[in-house]
């Protein structure tokens, strides 16, 4: 095999439009320099034509990107030996999306797809020595009006054309994300020359495994450029195992079962390892190796245990038997401009997403089947993966063309996904059933515009190519009607969306809860990267203007009302938005959890952000974490005690995800904010593994003549000695409690390298003390937490500073 990149440097220029093309993009009438991967609007930036269209609002200058058509070109040089292959292949691994291709002046072929590689047969077109590629990408935009207008109105959320267009449907604007229709070479291209024959989409396929061992199923495609007698060595290697064997490929498959001895299983993030094993398929003529492919996969089963209970019927995953409570949140794409997003970004998220004891990611239907990167991080940390297909929010078409290119799509991407242990469901969209059903009273899934892709096509191809995971129709879906609480997934959306409060998630009985979530804006520091000086307050026109829901800045406020003395500080607008969030989180998820197995996943509503924005992601764009995520590193530990109140009683629950029993002490106490305690109480308590148990009550009478402004409850669960889970409660809402003047000693240190080690002590009980860093980026292992009175803590904290610095950005904030 041999191959000729062509990537990096091309050349652009606009190729026309309706109309004439606005002033601000006269330069780029002229052929300008590109980068590939890329895309139009990130290359218009950095030849100066367009500002940043995340600063701002600049967005509004940058729109008119979307309805030119653009044209990328390259020169390049083939080699005679590459000519001299049987088969030459143009690789295109992404297409950003109404593609039309030339080489040489001549076609070699359309695309309509962003979400798969297309492969060009392209000998015919190239000679030896320069050559020239020219590819021609329409405006995504007046293209999917164009189809809309012939194949008729759907009835979609947001932007309605955008159904026709087999693109990110995020990139015609969201509740989240700007509205900055792409179009570009945005995934890697090049050139593949092979001779004899090509081995792809190998799958090492579980299918049983026992104490005699694990059966693993190997099948592969072999395409042929010539006749010839081939043979296949397969291979496996990993954790003890090292098998070989050579098998005769017979027509275009390579089939055989192969047996592994001391199979190693791999687990979600928290219940154990996630061995890795290598596989390998070599193509041999006579004993010549002619095409080579490797790749990873692991030993698991997943199953999902549907069974009917006192509320309806369960839905729980099982990975090896074992029943998981799934905790984790909603992926989005990392940037409006998806070349960008760095391998870092990758590592960084999910690396912060298994260290709050996540083990479950959902792709949304909305974004992009992600990079295999990410995969790959997902299967290393045991991320299990619900995998969306491309589809949110709207009807689809059925035209038999659409189909076809669904078919096409789904297709490949089983073919290039299916050996990752972390996808343990594919699920046919993101809310089109939900959406159609609320809006259409009396109707059923079935009536809408698509369900033959979700209710049809996609199963029957899941089964056909895959079999190794779950197929779920829809996110949310289940009997009835798709968001009932009684079975299936659910999207809770009352609250927050629909204007409701936190409390009542309380109520809320769904079997596994896909989505949910709450606002708050990004952190000061990104978001002064993205407003004008002037700007930087929390209703200047540019901050609303980064708050894309319909009222959702208004949103921010109603709630900030309910719990906090509403702040007009920039900063402490931020910072208060930002525990409410996070409070929110909190409550739902301990809600849930004590609700284990009868609710038997909690996956919030938003991970990750594309852009500077006031969203429901609890990472902002610049990967810095906000309140929230530090409460979900503790309202996510595998072990937790928490608080339930209802209108006379609190009972305290401890909830756990371990293998082992939890025998200890609870001490229960009711302190002062000044530091005087009530009274405290120890309660024995014993909750077996993967159980939710309530180990205490506390009866009104505790409380009776008690000021709840001054006072708060705190639990801890003492095993042996130490402290393995703790919680606190207030009475009141914050804005009504009395908080002590913070008094808090704080001492830094650098104990070597990058790490500083911050101690603080406080006189006063001290609520959601945050330390921040002004002017100066740094990652800290835990914040915005409490103190007790007279309670110290030491965090350590990653900066790339010195010491003198570090102690002088410090800023301490806390609730007064
Ligand atoms: C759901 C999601 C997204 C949306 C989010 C917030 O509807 O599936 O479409 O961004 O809620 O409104």
């Amino acid at each position: 095999m041999e191959s000729l990149s062509l990537n990096g440097a091309w050349e652009f220029k606009d190729g026309g439009g309706d109309g004439p093309m606005p002033a601000p993009g006269d330069k780029a009438q002229e052929w300008l320099p590109a980068t590939v991967p890329g895309c139009v609007h990130t290359d218009l930036m950095a030849n100066g034509v367009t500002p940043d269209p995340f600063y701002g609002m600049n967005e509004l200058d940058v729109r008119w990107v979307e309805s030119r058509q653009w044209v990328y070109r390259k020169k390049f040089h083939v080699p005679p030996t590459l000519l001299q292959h049987h088969a030459v292949t143009l690789v295109c691994e992404g297409l950003d999306t109404f593609a039309d291709i030339r080489i040489n002046g001549r076609r070699a072929g359309t695309t309509a797809n962003m979400f798969i590689d297309h492969r060009l047969n392209v000998k015919r077109f190239l000679k030896e020595g320069e050559n020239s590629i020219e590819i021609y990408f329409d405006s995504p935009v007046t293209h999917a009006k164009a189809l809309e207008k012939r194949e008729g109105a759907l009835r979609v959320a947001l932007e309605p054309h955008r159904v026709y267009v087999r693109k990110a449907q995020y990139s015609f604007g969201w509740d989240w994300g700007p509205k900055l229709t792409t179009s570009g070479i945005w995934r890697s291209i090049f050139i593949e020359a092979h001779n004899v024959a090509r081995v792809a989409h190998p799958f090492f396929r579980l299918v049983s495994v026992g104490k005699e061992g694990a059966i693993v199923e190997v099948t592969a495609n072999v395409e042929r450029f010539r006749q010839a007698r081939l043979n296949a060595r397969i291979s496996v290697a990993g954790h003890g195992t090292t098998l070989e064997r050579t098998i005769p490929v017979r027509g275009t498959r390579v089939h055989c079962r192969l047996h592994i001895q001391d199979p190693k299983l791999w687990w979600p993030n928290g219940y154990g390892d996630q061995p890795m094993y290598e596989g390998t398929i070599v193509l041999l003529r006579k004993n010549d190796p002619v095409s080579e492919i490797s790749v990873s996969f692991a030993l698991r089963t997943v199953k999902l245990i549907q069974e009917k209970d006192q509320e309806g019927r369960t839905f729980i995953i099982s990975i090896n038997g074992k029943k998981i409570f799934c905790k984790g949140a909603d992926w989005i794409p990392n940037d409006t401009f998806l070349p960008r997003v760095q391998n870092f970004t990758y590592s960084r998220l999910l690396r912060l997403a298994a260290d709050a004891h996540m083990n479950m990611l959902r792709v949304w239907g909305g974004g992009v089947y992600e990079s295999d990167l990410f995969y790959e991080t997902c299967d290393r940390l045991g991320l299990m993966v619900w995998q969306d297909f491309m589809f949110a929010c709207g009807e689809y078409p059925e035209s038999q063309w659409f189909l076809t290119q669904v078919d096409q799509e789904v297709g490949k991407t089983l073919r290039r996904l299916r050996n990752h242990p972390s996808i343990v469901v594919w699920c046919g969209n993101n809310e089109c059933e939900w959406l159609f059903c609320n809006e259409n009273p009396g109707k059923t899934p079935d009536d809408m515009t698509g369900a033959l892709i979700f209710g049809k096509i996609l199963p029957h191809l899941c089964r056909r190519l895959d079999r190794s995971r779950i197929y779920w129709r829809s996110s949310p879906f289940g009997v009835g009607f798709p968001n009932d609480e009684s079975n299936g997934t659910r999207h809770q959306w009352q609250v927050w969306s629909y204007w409701e409060d936190f409390h009542k998630y309380e109520q809320d009985r769904g079997r596994f809860v896909a989505e949910f979530g709450f606002q708050a804006p990004a952190n000061r520091a990104t978001l002064e990267e993205a407003l004008h000086p002037d700007h930087r307050s929390p209703q200047s026109p540019q901050m609303e203007h980064h708050n894309k829901q319909v009222e959702g800045p208004e949103r921010l406020y109603r709630f900030q009302a309910a719990h906090h003395r509403v702040a007009v500080d920039f900063g402490e607008f931020i910072y208060k938005a930002q525990l409410v969030q996070a409070e929110a989180l909190k409550r739902a998820v301990e809600h849930w959890r004590r609700r284990k197995f009868l609710t038997a996943g909690s996956i919030f509503w938003q991970l990750n952000d594309c852009w500077p924005v006031s969203s429901w992601a609890i990472i902002d764009s610049k990967l810095r974490p906000k309140a929230a995520y530090f409460y979900a590193k503790r309202f996510f530990a595998p072990l937790l005690v928490s608080f339930r109140a209802d209108k006379t009683a609190r009972e305290v629950w401890l909830t756990s995800d371990i293998d082992d029993p939890v025998k200890g002490v609870l001490h229960l106490s009711l302190d002062s904010f000044e530091g005087e305690t009530r009274w405290q109480r120890e309660h024995a308590c014993d909750c077996p593994p993967h159980r939710s148990v309530m180990i205490a009550g506390v009866p009104p009478t505790s409380l009776q003549g008690i000021d709840p402004a001054r006072h708060y409850l705190r639990a801890q669960i003492v095993v042996q000695g130490t402290v393995v889970a703790e919680n606190r409660m207030l009475l009141a809402e914050p804005k009504h409690c009395v908080f002590p003047k913070p008094r808090i000693a704080i001492d830094v240190k650098n104990p070597g390298g990058n790490t500083f080690t911050v101690w603080a002590r406080s006189a006063t009980f001290v609520k959601d003390l945050c330390v921040g860093l002004a002017g100066l980026d740094g990652m800290f292992e835990d914040n915005y937490f409490d103190l007790d009175a007279g309670g110290a803590r030491t965090i350590t904290c990653q900066a790339d500073t010195t010491l003198r610095t570090f102690r002088r950005s410090l800023r301490i904030t806390s609730l007064v």
